[in-house]
């Protein structure tokens, strides 16, 4: 299997019930291995370039508040398929149809509010990985 990379991000809700020992618990229990963190806060443009790719959805702006409303903790994770394996411990985007176990199950507040973003794709990783962090801010 491969050693690949992905980008998690610990959204504002779950930085503001102060629970992000308890997602990166699960997170390290599923074999994922934090090889880069840092506590931000987004301005609207980098929340904006970051979910680019939702522009022309419904939601979009809501979501751009939403990711701006307060800090947020960014991590690159690596392991044995990082990519599949973060967004299977995440769980289904809305809570409702999360698996149990899963963070968004245990800990999202809604299809909004719900903890936790994973990248989707091995190339997508790669892209936000570079958006966030500077080459040399990972440690493998
Ligand atoms: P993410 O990108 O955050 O890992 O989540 P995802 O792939 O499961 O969901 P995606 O479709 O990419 O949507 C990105 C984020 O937008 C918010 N959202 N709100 N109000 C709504 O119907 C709605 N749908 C999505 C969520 O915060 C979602 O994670
Ligand atoms: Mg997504």
């Amino acid at each position: 299997m491969a050693i690949e990379r992905t980008l998690s991000i610990i959204k504002p809700d779950a930085t503001a019930r102060n629970i992000t020992g308890k997602i990166i618990a699960k997170l390290e229990e599923a074999g994922l291995r934090i090889i880069a963190q840092k506590r931000i806060r987004w301005s609207k443009a980098e929340a904006e370039a970051f979910y680019a790719v939702h522009r022309e959805r419904p939601f979009f702006n809501d979501l751009v508040a939403f990711m701006t409303s307060g800090p947020i903790v960014v991590q690159v994770l690596e392991g044995e398929n990082a990519v599949a394996k973060n967004r299977e411990v995440m769980g289904a985007t809305n809570p409702a149809n999360a698996a149990p176990g899963t963070i968004r199950r245990e800990f999202a507040e809604n299809i909004e509010r719900n903890s936790v973003h994973g990248s989707d794709s091995a190339e997508n990783a790669a892209a936000e990985i570079a958006q966030v962090f500077k080459p040399e801010e990972l440690v493998g």
